[in-house]
């Protein structure tokens, strides 16, 4: 009787604690952001670690208005199994770049074309432009999917079966082309050389 009440116990054990492994992954990739009025864009980048299965966390963040957490955050990412850092800014963007100053994970910056900026364009040059020594890998504004695009490239680095996942997603965007090329050929106009 107390035998297979210990047996019970250990099953349950095993399950809960393979249930927790499912649920706890551990993020790859942290995206950060400094407003979740940024959200609209950064689906983008959501969207394509989803339909990669690339572990992701994210969070909103300020270097602005919450200059401890960013510190904290930052320091302690690697600990979480963090790899990559996407950050997220619009305005006068300082977000991804106090990040990096406080991690040496790779930091890609995307500038946000927020209500407060000039067109993204103060937002791009307030990341782009680092000091020497503290660099943030810069996208185009608003191009979060290209932020995430990266980071899966950087991890792929050191990882088969993300390295393979690269690989389809850039074979699908020559196959666009070739679709693009073959639609173009099926034109008539009486100069067009073919
Ligand atoms: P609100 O919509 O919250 O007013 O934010 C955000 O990224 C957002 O694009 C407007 C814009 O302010 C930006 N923001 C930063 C920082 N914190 C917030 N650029 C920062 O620390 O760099």
């Amino acid at each position: 009787m107390q035998a297979s009440f210990f047996v019970l116990i250990s099953y349950f054990y095993i399950f809960a604690s393979l249930k927790t492994k499912e649920i706890k992954m551990k993020p790859l990739v942290s995206i950060i952001m400094g407003s979740t009025s940024d959200m609209k864009v950064m689906e983008d980048a959501v969207n394509f670690l989803e339909d990669m299965e690339v572990p992701f966390e994210i969070n909103a963040l300020s270097a602005h208005r919450t200059p401890e957490l960013v510190a904290e955050y930052a320091e302690t990412a690697h600990q979480r199994g963090v790899k990559v850092i996407i950050a997220a800014a619009g305005g006068a963007a300082h977000l991804p770049g106090v990040c990096a100053a406080s991690t040496s994970l790779p930091v890609i910056g995307v500038p946000i074309n927020s209500s407060n900026s000039i067109k993204g364009v103060d937002s791009l040059l307030s990341i782009v432009q680092m000091p020497s020594g503290i660099p943030v890998a810069t996208v185009g504004i608003d191009n979060a999917k290209n932020a995430a695009i990266l980071a899966l490239q950087i991890l792929a680095v050191a990882d088969e079966k993300l390295f393979e996942k690269n690989l389809k997603f850039k074979n699908e965007l020559k196959d666009k082309v070739t679709k693009a090329n073959q639609e173009l050929s099926k034109l008539e106009y009486k100069f067009l050389v073919k």
